[in-house]
């Protein structure tokens, strides 16, 4: 199902069994696994994966390169409960992936959109990928049928989310989880670099889609059902006062402020059992 018409299959190698359009081990909704596990205790149950949280399946090529990214601070616990239900998904859909953790470093007022812009950068460091999927540590996968794949158009992975009723209480939205080819993300620029606190980033995303005249696509809600975990709003991460401000939405500005004109430091940078970390600040608001 998931190879048909939409899918992109860009595995390069020709000589290997590509790895079937459908998984053959997916085993449908499930209920997301929220105990909070130590670390070492994780990296116990995981060691199927190689070192910097990177995986591929042994018997066949994986049909998709995936960068998973998360944007980050302050949020162990989400973290932990995150991998332990996102590492079994990516390898029950035979992906190949690497987990990146970008993490802003203290004090300034956190940017989400600028750390997976900066996101990209690193991943291409470190993995050919063919797509790229954003998504925000508190967004639990609750069934394995929703590929964590890139298509002809961008996937918003998080369109449904049990806080948000799955989807009936919003409808243009573009937060949460989402999946970009290399070209798609290029075409729209990533994200606008000016957004700090909370808020606005998916929007201007949204805008930025339509711009380059890219449609927005979502799986069926049977199999894209996510679980948000409670939280209250981060130290240093208020609501941006300017998070609807137009002059932010224009095409003009598209072309000039986004993942081409990101600058950053990185501080750290550490390959750990179950992702790769960064601890990144970026250093100029366009
Ligand atoms: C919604 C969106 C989210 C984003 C946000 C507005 C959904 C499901 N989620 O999330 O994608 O667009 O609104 O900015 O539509 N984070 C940290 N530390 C912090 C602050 C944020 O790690 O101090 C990261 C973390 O990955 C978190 C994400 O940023 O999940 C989004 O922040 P949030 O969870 O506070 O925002 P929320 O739930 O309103
Ligand atoms: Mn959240």
């Amino acid at each position: 199902e998931n190879c048909r018409n939409k899918t992109t299959n860009l595995a390069h190698s020709n000589s290997d069994i590509l790895c079937s359009c459908v998984p053959p081990g997916l085993g449908g909704s499930f209920v997301p696994d929220t105990t909070v596990w130590p670390w070492a205790t994780l990296a116990d149950r995981h060691r199927e994966l190689a070192v910097g949280g990177r995986w591929r399946p042994g018997a066949c090529t994986a049909r998709q390169r995936i960068a998973i990214v998360i944007p980050f601070r302050d949020r162990d616990e989400h973290l932990r409960i995150l991998l332990q239900n996102l590492h079994p998904v990516l390898q029950r859909q035979q992906l190949e992936y690497q987990v990146f953790v970008v993490e802003q470093a203290f004090p300034h007022i956190f940017n989400k959109a600028a750390l997976m812009n900066i996101g990209f950068h690193e991943a291409k460091k470190s993995i050919p990928f063919d797509c790229i999927v954003f998504h925000d540590v508190d967004m639990l996968p609750a069934d394995d049928r929703q590929p964590y794949t890139c298509f002809q158009s961008p996937v918003h992975l998080g369109a449904y989310v049990d806080k948000y009723k799955y989807g009936g209480l919003y409808v243009p939205m573009f937060g949460g989880v989402a999946a970009f080819t290399k070209q798609q993300f290029e075409d729209v620029n990533g994200f606008s670099n000016s957004f700090f606190g909370w808020g606005g980033e998916d929007d201007d995303m949204r805008l930025r889609i339509a711009s380059a005249r890219l449609n927005i696509y979502r799986h069926p809600v049977e199999v894209s059902r996510y679980r948000m975990l409670q939280h209250r709003r981060d130290h240093r991460n208020p609501t941006n006062p300017f998070r609807g401000v137009a002059y932010r939405y224009r095409p003009t500005v598209y072309a000039r402020n986004g993942v081409n004109s990101i600058k950053y430091k990185t501080h750290a940078y550490e390959e750990k059992p179950l992702y790769t970390w960064l601890l990144v600040e970026p250093v100029s608001s366009v």
